[in-house]
């Protein structure tokens, strides 16, 4: 199934949460669709076996108080059922005071039509643009701001997805379980050349990434 589709769906997740999120997407997509389908059905059976014929008087009808009340109280049932499946999830991406400690903190600051990254490295700040790096198996607190308008901070394989807004700070964490490059994303349409926002991620190795904090400083004088 996931075969046909994998050209639709996001990429395997590269994040420790992220195949709670999936595991949490895939259930609504399956409830919506098998939804879905059963009531585009009923339309279709509805619409032929009540069309118009000659002959035929049209029926007149004031509801039906039980199946409203069913049609209200599942699809309530379902949403609570969700929400409180989620809620431990929520908390753990959501809620600062949830967030696991993190090893490093890394300032993202987003402006049109870049984005600058901070870190701290053994010997003072260090900033780059755009490509940016974390360790594997890290806890990383990104904290957001933005200079100029409303820009969108994804990391489509991590399942990052946070909005970085001009005056608020806002933070989110990751911690990636997979070496490799990653997409990073401004989701906010924020100008003429918010298509040109764009950046990689590269997880690697704890001394693969100390040397490339080393060589960015370095590059930096
Ligand atoms: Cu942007």
């Amino acid at each position: 199934m996931s075969k046909i589709f994998s050209g639709w769906l996001l990429a395997p997740s590269a994040s420790t949460y992220g195949p709670s999120i999936d595991h949490l997407y895939n259930l609504v997509l399956l409830i919506t669709g098998v939804l879905f389908v059963l009531t585009e059905a009923t339309l279709v059976y509805f619409a032929l076996r009540y069309r118009a014929k000659p002959g035929q008087k049209a029926f007149y009808s004031h509801g039906s108080t039980k199946a409203e009340m069913i049609w209200t109280a599942v699809p309530a049932a379902i949403l609570v059922a969700l929400g409180i499946m989620s809620q431990n999830l929520w908390a753990k991406l959501r809620q600062p005071s949830h967030f696991p400690q993190p090893a490093i903190t890394v300032q993202v600051m987003a402006e049109q039509w870049l984005w600058h990254f901070k870190y701290q490295g053994p010997d003072g700040e260090v900033e780059v643009q755009n490509d940016f790096h974390i360790p594997v198996g890290t806890n990383v607190l990104f904290v957001l701001n933005a200079q100029d308008v409303i820009h969108g901070f994804y990391l489509p394989d991590m399942r990052v997805n946070q909005d970085a807004v001009p005056g608020v700070t806002s933070t989110v964490w990751v911690q990636s379980d997979k070496p490799g490059q990653y997409d990073l994303r401004c989701t906010q349409f924020c100008g003429t050349n918010h298509y040109q926002m764009k950046g990689t991620l590269t997880v690697e190795s704890p001394e693969e990434f100390q040397a490339w904090l080393k060589g960015a400083k370095a590059a930096a004088f």
